[in-house]
């Protein structure tokens, strides 16, 4: 058991456990990049619901949604820790595993503050389909994240995150990577999107994405309806142009969207302590 508030040897022990031969690509990073954001992408700006605060997750409510279908996996592979640290809440657990798995794929340094809650009352979960769905296009991604509080920039910035992991059938029913190596934290997702002739293909299941067959993977990689709508619209493609060209702005507009979203719906005094903690519940009601 760790110093309470020793968050460095909470870091240490997530950073140990990515690498995990049998799943997947090699690493339990993709997948926990992809819970630290569903676990704060419930956000609603205008009541000041969800976010990554209370880790609803934990409950059925939340945590079923077929939207959140996969992540235990993430869940699982990060039980170890919370019995190591016990002190360390959920909520704080998640947010921190997505910013240390995208430094140590090779992504930027975000910023992470510690102190979120697990107190949530199991009745006032944020409802589902705040969440976005990916066989929809460019209105519903403004929908899905205006209601956050993101700009266009930022939106696309954060669907960089798709440089990461791979989209699997029991999931969500779409399938495959993005890039051939979705270990690697890039800007190639934006690079191929703009590069490779993509073509529509209609899965086993009826479910339509984008593919092209890369000859350097050896499979074919995807797009989802939502990635490709941020080539279609104008000022989407715009940030699209300038991250495929420069992956150092990317990184940097990527760890400041990324730190954005951890702290939606948190409050911090001066010296960063939060201070809605008790708050939550009174969050969850409106
Ligand atoms: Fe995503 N994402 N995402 N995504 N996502 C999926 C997988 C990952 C959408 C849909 C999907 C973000 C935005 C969006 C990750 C990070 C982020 C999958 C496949 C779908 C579908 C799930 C499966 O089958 O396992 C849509 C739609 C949007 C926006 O419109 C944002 C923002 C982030 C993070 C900043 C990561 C990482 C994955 C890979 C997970 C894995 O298990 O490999």
């Amino acid at each position: 058991m760790s110093k309470v508030g020793d968050y460095e040897a909470v870091k240490a022990d997530i950073a140990s456990l990515l690498h995990q031969p049998e799943y997947d690509d090699g690493s339990a990073g993709p997948v926990l990049v992809r819970l630290a954001w569903h676990s704060a992408g419930t956000y609603d700006h205008a009541t000041d619901t969800g976010g990554s605060n209370g880790a609803g997750m934990r409950y059925e409510a939340e945590g079923g949604d077929p939207a959140n279908a996969g992540l235990q996996h993430a869940r699982v592979f990060l039980e170890p820790v919370k019995e190591k640290h016990p002190w360390v809440t959920y909520a704080d657990l998640w947010t921190l595993a997505g910013v240390v798995a995208v430094k140590e794929m090779g992504g930027p340094q975000i910023s992470w503050k510690g102190g979120r809650t697990d107190y949530v009352d199991d009745s006032k979960l944020p409802p589902r389909g705040r969440l976005p769905d990916a066989a929809q296009g460019a209105d519903h991604i403004r929908w899905i994240f205006y209601r956050m509080g993101f700009s266009d920039q930022e939106i696309v910035a954060l669907s960089g995150a798709h440089n990461l992991g791979r989209c699997h059938s029991d999931r969500s029913g779409f399938e495959g990577a993005w890039v051939n190596n979705p270990t690697r934290f890039s800007n190639t997702y934006f690079k191929l999107m703009l590069t490779r002739n993509w073509k529509e293909k209609t899965l086993a299941n009826g479910i339509r994405q984008f593919v092209y067959y890369d000859e350097d993977a050896g499979e074919e990689l995807m797009m989802l309806p939502t990635d490709l709508a941020l080539l279609s619209d104008p000022s989407f493609r715009y940030w699209v142009e300038i991250y495929a060209k420069d992956r150092e702005v990317f990184f940097a507009d990527f760890a400041r969207a990324f730190d954005k979203l951890m702290e939606l719906g948190i409050q911090r005094d001066a010296s960063g302590k939060v201070v809605n903690t008790d708050n939550i519940k009174g969050g969850y009601l409106s």
